[in-house]
């Protein structure tokens, strides 16, 4: 095969520093100074993919989501608005260690062998970024990358994540019967906004909410929203500076909340008012509220899974159509949840690795798959089948045509694509109006279980391996055990630990009966991974 035009001449503009790059829980994500070279090959990478998939559209996003200013991150999303297939995880992670421009050639040519992929065909690629300082340079590299493979691409500018991977679904599903609506920021407004109205049919209650955009694209984009929306919901933005790209996520967001379990900063609380943040890339969300003795409550995605499961699997006895709805979970899911889900809500509940990848795919399985991370990451898949039964069934009376009207109309709602802060901001204000319920009403569902979350740094993080779902460590030898020692002092005790896909930190999760013997036993189980100094 002739070697790449410009690939020696462009690649020079992007050296490989002396990192070891892995595509992680959410694509590359490192500091962003050492990225340069990654995002130039990703380029390369995309167009193969869409190649090999006979020019369907990809997707490329540089965020770093969650994490700080100064990080920085791409991730390749495919056709139908889904994360890149695993396989070519694998290729995207052997391009960026490629070591010169000779062995990235050498790659290149293999994996157009090995998949037969016919280079002759353009490839098409669309791509878009956060508010990061960094989006730009970065997204020079890409377009660099593209110039090597000569994909005909399209530049969305500054955009969420989910609007991303919706942008590129319509767009590969424009002419077909199944289109998923108008490939542009201007469609997801109108296909949100019309379907919130059709869910809240003759709820005229217009809903108040803050928001904490986290510093990040998502204000914006809310309050664009907002206007389409105007007598149904109002919104105050806080937290919305987005064009001062150095405070984004800092002392505020959806990770900062959770994890901190306080209030971010900006917002100054009215007791029982709901309060919602997200992350910088305003693809999760968790929501808040003050309670009348002054208490912080978090209602993070544990509480929306179950918010929604309940209220779904109520309209899915309503509508009489018989379909299988279940929860997907990581084990980073609050124990009391998974509890009331089984035994109160009585729906099955699948556990997965950490990643919307893997939730996501397992949520796939249902006729209705509900799927969230803790951290606020997640959504609601309809079967297509289901909707194609909804829309079929004879209706015997009034109330059953209005759950299929409701059940249809959510599921336009609703991101198919992957979890949305926007798109989850209104279902659970759908949810909370339809059913008349305050902030605390939801919240009493049941009561979590005190826990922590912290974060240590070790030497080399790779060498905590896990199995079961990452709840047990196979590496380190010997280290469960000791975890399990500890684990066992604790009343309802329950820790693991897994390496971080997007930081460079590994994770420790606690949960106990008290906040203090939650944080004692997070404390005890860090201690174990680092040797005394
Ligand atoms: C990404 C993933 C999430 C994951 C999170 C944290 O979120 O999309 O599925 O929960 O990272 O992952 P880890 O614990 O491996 O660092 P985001 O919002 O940062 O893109």
């Amino acid at each position: 095969m002739a070697p790449l035009k410009n690939l020696a001449q462009l690649s020079l503009r992007h050296p490989k520093p002396k990192v070891v790059f892995s595509y992680g829980t959410a694509g590359f994500r490192t500091k962003a100074d050492l990225l340069d070279s990654t995002i130039f090959r990703v380029g390369l990478l995309a167009t193969l993919r869409s190649q090999y998939l006979r020019n369907r559209v990809v997707a490329v996003m540089i965020t770093a989501s969650h994490n700080p200013p100064e990080d920085n991150g791409v991730k390749v999303v495919d056709p139908e608005g889904e994360m890149l297939e695993a396989h070519w995880e694998t290729y995207a992670t052997s391009f960026a260690n490629a070591s010169s421009v000779e062995e990235l050639q050498t790659l290149y040519n293999q994996l157009v062998e090995k998949l037969e992929i016919d280079t002759g065909i353009p490839g098409r690629v669309i791509y878009g970024r956060d508010s990061r300082e960094s989006g730009p340079r970065l997204v020079a590299a890409l377009e660099d990358g593209f110039k090597v493979s000569g994909a005909e691409v399209a530049d969305y500018g500054v955009v969420t994540t989910p609007q991303l991977h919706y942008i590129v679904r319509c767009l590969n599903t424009k002419e077909s019967s199944d289109s998923y609506g108008e490939p542009t920021e201007l469609g997801y407004y109108e296909k949100l906004s019309e379907a919130y109205k059709k869910v809240l049919n003759g709820y005229s209650k217009a809903y108040s909410i803050t928001i904490d955009a986290a510093n990040g694209v998502g204000g914006p984009k809310i309050e664009e929203l907002a206007k389409y929306l105007e007598g149904f919901i109002s919104v105050k933005v806080v937290n919305n500076k987005y064009d001062q790209p150095q405070l984004l996520n800092s002392n505020c967001g959806a990770d900062y909340v959770k994890t901190q379990q306080k209030l971010p900063s900006g917002i100054e609380p009215e007791n029982l008012k709901l309060y919602a943040s997200f992350d910088g890339d305003a693809d999760r969300i968790v929501f808040f509220f003050v309670d009348e003795e002054n208490n912080f409550k978090l209602l993070d995605g544990d509480k929306i899974a179950t918010l929604c499961a309940s209220f779904l699997h109520d309209l899915a006895v309503q509508s009489d159509v018989g379909f299988s709805l279940g929860v997907v979970q990581t084990a980073y899911a609050n124990g009391s949840s998974t509890e009331y889900l089984t035994n109160t809500l009585k729906v099955p509940v699948e556990c997965t690795a950490t990643g919307v990848k893997h939730l996501h795919h397992a949520a796939q399985h249902f006729g209705i798959g509900v799927y969230f991370e803790a951290n606020g990451h997640g959504t609601v898949l309809f079967d297509p089948n289901i909707i194609g039964t909804l829309k079929a069934s004879k209706v015997s009376s009034p109330a059953q045509q209005l759950a299929i009207d409701s059940l249809l109309a959510l599921s336009d709602l609703i991101n198919q694509t992957v979890g949305d802060a926007i798109s989850d901001l209104l279902l659970v204000i759908a949810i909370l109006t339809i059913k008349d319920w305050s902030p605390s009403d939801w919240d009493s569902c049941y009561t979590d279980l005190p826990n922590r979350l912290s974060k240590v740094e070790v030497k080399d993080r790779t060498i905590f391996k896990t199995t079961d779902a990452e709840r047990r460590l196979v590496s380190p030898p010997g280290l469960q055990n000791k975890i399990d020692d500890i684990v066992k002092q604790f009343p309802k005790g329950r820790s693991f630990v897994r390496a971080s896909g997007t930081e460079n930190v590994v994770r420790v999760y606690a949960e106990s009966t008290s906040r203090v013997l939650a944080d004692e036993l997070a404390l005890k189980v860090s201690r174990l991974l680092k040797p005394p100094q």
